[in-house]
C-alpha cells in the first residue's frame, strides 16, 4: 500500500528535471561569490519578486531570523501575528539569537488589522521598547493556508511606513498566496522591505529559501548569514532545483489548492469539522471533536492505513496538499480514512 503523506508539502521531493539540473550544475565557492547556479538563483529570485536582490539561505526559518537580525537593534519589539511561524515555531530564535521582544497582536483568521496593529505600536517612551519591525505571514500556515489580500497588504505596508519602520514578509507559502488571488508574487512583495520565500514547500525544491529586499539589505543579511554558519560553498548543487522550482512549479499550486478543497469535503462527509470558507489555499485545519477522538488517536488510526497527517492541538489535525497527491489520491486516501473512523 503506497503512504499517501499529508503531513506537510516539506515531503516534496525533488522532481525528474531538478535532479538532472542538480547534477549538472555549474558551481563554484559561493562564499567568493563565484557560484554561478546560486548567483542565477538569486537573479532569478530577485527579478521574480520585483526587488534589487535576494540571497540564498538554508531554509525559511534562517531568512526569516535574518530579516530579524537585519532590520532591528536589539532590545527591539516586533509586531507579529499571535500565531505566527516566527513566533510559534522558530524555537524562539527572535529573542534567543536575535535578543528581540515579540508583540503578539491576534489577527482574524490570521490577518492582522490595521486598527490593532495601530493599538500595539510604542509611543516614544523611555520606558518602552522600539516598535522596529512589522511581521506578516502570507499564506497564514497555522490559520489554515489563510490569505492575506493585496489590499490587507497595502495598508499594513502604510502603515508601518508611515510610522517608520518596515515591514518583513514570510512568505514561505507567497507563491500559493499569489495563485489564489491571481496576483504577481512581485505585487504582494511591494508593500514588504524584506520577503523569505520557500523552495522547498509546494515548489518542491530539496533544501532552501530565498530572502529578497533592497541590495543594502540583502549586503548585511549576506554578512550575517555567515555569521550564523550559513555560508554555503558549492551551494549551486541545490540551488539549480530551486531554479527548476521557481521556473516551473509555481502554476501547479491551483491544484493543490483544488485537492485540499476536495479533500476538505471528503473529510466533512467523513465526520471531521472543517470550515470550508477558511480552505484558501493548500491547508486542511480539521477538528477531531465531533468524531469522539483526539487528533493524536485519529493520526494514528490513519497511520495503520497508510495515511500520514499531522497533529497540531489536542482536536485539531492539519492536512496539507502538494504534487506528490493528485486527485486519485486523495480519493484513495478519503476511502482509507472513512475505512478506520
Ligand atoms: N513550516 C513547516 C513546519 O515548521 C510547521 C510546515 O510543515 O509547514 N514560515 C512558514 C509560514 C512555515 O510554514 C515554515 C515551515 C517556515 C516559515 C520555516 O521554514 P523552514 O522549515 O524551511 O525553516
Amino acid at each position: 500500500m503506497k503512504t499517501i503523506d499529508f503531513r506537510s508539502d516539506t515531503v516534496t521531493q525533488p522532481t525528474p528535471a531538478m535532479r538532472e539540473a542538480m547534477y549538472t550544475a555549474e558551481v563554484g565557492d559561493d562564499v567568493y561569490g563565484e557560484d554561478k547556479t546560486v548567483n542565477r538563483l538569486e537573479e532569478l529570485g530577485a527579478t521574480l519578486m520585483g526587488k534589487e536582490a535576494a540571497l540564498f539561505v538554508s531554509s525559511g526559518t534562517q531568512g526569516n531570523l535574518l530579516a530579524l537580525m537585519v532590520h532591528c537593534q536589539r532590545g527591539d519589539e516586533v509586531i507579529l501575528e499571535a500565531d505566527s511561524h516566527i513566533f510559534l515555531y522558530e524555537v524562539g530564535g527572535i529573542s534567543a539569537i536575535a535578543g528581540l521582544v515579540p508583540k503578539c497582536v491576534r489577527g482574524h483568521g490570521g490577518v492582522l488589522q490595521v486598527a490593532d496593529v495601530l493599538n500595539n505600536i510604542r509611543a516614544d517612551n523611555i520606558h518602552f521598547p522600539r516598535t522596529s519591525l512589522l511581521c506578516l505571514e502570507n499564506t497564514h500556515n497555522r490559520a489554515g493556508g489563510a490569505v492575506t489580500t493585496l489590499p490587507q497588504m497595502e495598508s499594513l505596508g502604510a502603515l508601518a511606513n508611515a510610522h517608520g519602520f518596515p515591514l518583513h514578509l514570510d512568505g514561505a507559502r507567497i507563491f500559493n498566496a499569489a495563485v489564489a488571488l491571481g496576483v504577481p508574487v512581485s505585487a504582494l512583495a511591494a508593500p514588504c522591505a524584506s520577503v523569505s520565500v520557500c523552495l522547498s514547500k509546494g515548489l518542491g525544491a530539496p533544501v532552501g529559501s530565498l530572502l529578497v529586499g533592497s541590495r543594502a539589505f540583502v549586503a548585511k543579511a549576506r554578512k550575517l548569514r555567515k555569521m550564523l554558519g550559513g555560508g554555503m560553498r558549492q551551494a549551486g548543487v541545490i540551488a539549480a532545483a530551486g531554479i527548476v522550482a521557481l521556473e516551473t512549479m509555481t502554476e501547479r499550486l491551483a491544484d493543490d489548492h483544488a485537492n485540499a478543497r476536495f479533500l476538505a469535503e471528503g473529510l466533512l462527509d467523513i465526520g471531521f469539522q472543517v470550515e470550508l470558507a477558511r480552505v484558501e489555499t493548500n491547508i486542511v485545519m480539521a477538528q477531531t471533536a465531533s468524531l469522539g477522538l483526539t487528533a493524536e488517536e485519529v493520526v494514528m488510526r490513519l497511520a495503520t492505513v497508510g495515511v500520514k497527517a499531522s497533529s497540531i492541538e489536542k482536536h485539531i489535525m492539519r492536512f496539507v496538499t502538494h504534487h506528490h497527491i493528485d486527485r486519485a489520491a486523495v480519493s484513495e486516501a478519503l476511502a482509507r480514512i472513512s475505512q478506520v473512523l
